[in-house]
């Protein structure tokens, strides 16, 4: 069981002042913020995180959106961090997220869904060392 996450709240919700309500979502849900910051992405730096997706045909418009405005990037730690996080948050439409995540309250389109969280264990570890190093990790 993994106890350790990593997420980034998104441009559109950086834009649209949605910062202060998504990290009380965080909060409330028991997650302990081990590293956080506020910055933005160059669409090189915004390639590179996204790199698994490079083939999808939605990968350049992505980069863009990403490298857009600013990110909130934050390290999560809590029992089953992984799996729990991607509840919070819902699908990645938010048409099909459940009521009361994070999505479906603060995100407008597939393209532009407010928040990332990661999807395994392992890329939780590479994606928070991709933006924190270890003496920003508490
Ligand atoms: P998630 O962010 O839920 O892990 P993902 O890893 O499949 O979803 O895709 C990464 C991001 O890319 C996603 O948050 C939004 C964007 N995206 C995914 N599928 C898309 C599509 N079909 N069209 C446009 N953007 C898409
Ligand atoms: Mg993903």
């Amino acid at each position: 069981m993994s106890n350790q996450t990593f997420t980034m709240i998104k441009p559109d919700a950086t834009k649209a002042g949605h910062i202060g309500a998504i990290l009380e979502k965080i909060n409330g849900a028991g997650f302990r913020i081990k590293a956080m910051k506020m910055t933005k992405l160059s669409a090189e730096k915004a390639g590179q995180f996204y790199e698994v997706h490079k083939e999808r045909p939605f990968y350049g418009e992505l980069c863009a959106f990403m490298s857009s405005g600013h990110i909130v990037a934050a390290i999560l730690e809590k029992d089953n961090a992984v799996a729990d996080f991607r509840t919070l948050i819902g699908s990645t439409n938010p048409a099909d997220a459940a009521d009361g995540t994070i999505r479906k309250l603060f995100a407008t389109s597939l393209g532009e869904n407010a928040i990332h969280g990661s999807d395994s264990d392992e890329n939780a570890m590479i994606e928070g060392n991709f933006f924190f190093s270890a003496l920003e990790q508490f």
